[in-house]
């Protein structure tokens, strides 16, 4: 919890630095057991990595993100919550990324949970980081099809923009453009570019499909100003080095 009110703040520091952000993300479901996690948490902190997020869609249960958050605290980075409902919740963290899910069909993911878990998160006491959260790309990820989105086709990055900017509107401080955790293709370059110009300042999160230190960088130039990758730290550990160790170059 040392990082608990300073998250965002530390975000913006690095941002006006002129530095971009590399996010790993861990999955509950994928964790094989503790130790596994301290291995390669070392090895991405290492790499320069600037926080570790921890969410999912399924098999996440409150007492397992705890003992997560735990092993996070030992290496000295921020822990973000990442959750897909109301399970993603846990008391240690540093803070928590409060996302609407601006296009899903149904409202329980645009404000329901978020009407549920915020006397639950103050009472926690956790920095909320508020965020839109925009699906975009293919419909059958897992949270495209849990979070029950329409997902923005890669070929209509002004919808994407339209749904960036209304967030800003709203007061939100992040945009987080998702293809989803595993995704085929990564949300494009001009997708991410079209959104940027849109929010301006407000930051910009992307993430899913991310496979390659070239592909990120290119997300990089585009406007991203943060880069969240998971499967890859999960499945091939030496190229998610690869990829923090560029953007945290730039
Ligand atoms: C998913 O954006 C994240 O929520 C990361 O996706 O697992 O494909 O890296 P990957």
């Amino acid at each position: 919890m040392r990082y608990r009110g300073r998250v965002y703040r530390l975000i913006e520091r690095e941002l006006n630095a002129g530095s971009k952000l590399h996010f790993t993300l861990i999955d509950p479901e994928k964790v094989q057991n503790m130790e596994w996690l301290s291995k390669v948490l070392k090895r991405v902190v290492d790499a320069g990595t600037d926080a570790i997020m921890i969410g999912g869609s399924l098999q996440v249960f409150i007492d397992d993100v705890e003992k997560m958050v735990a092993v996070v605290e030992e290496f000295n980075k921020p822990s973000i919550l990442f959750p897909g409902n109301l399970t993603g919740l846990a008391r240690n963290a540093d803070a928590i990324l409060f996302i609407s899910l601006l296009n899903s069909d149904n409202p329980y993911y645009i404000i329901g949970a978020h009407v549920v878990a915020a006397p639950l998160i103050k009472r926690i006491g956790l920095e909320v980081l508020p965020t839109g959260y925009i699906i975009v790309g293919s419909w059958d990820t897992s949270v495209s099809v849990m979070g029950r989105a329409r997902p923005i086709p890669y070929d209509k990055p002004s919808i994407g923009a339209a749904h960036a900017l209304a967030a800003k509107f709203l007061g939100m401080k992040f945009v987080y453009l998702e293809a989803g955790s595993g995704a085929s293709q990564p949300v494009p370059p001009a997708f991410v570019t079209t959104v940027k110009k849109a929010i301006e300042d407000t930051v910009l999160i992307v993430g899913g499909g991310i496979r390659s230190p070239e592909k990120a960088v290119e997300i990089l130039k585009a406007g991203a100003d943060i880069i969240v990758t998971g499967t890859v730290v999960e499945e091939r550990l030496e190229d998610a080095i690869k990829i923090i160790e560029a953007v945290k170059k730039r």
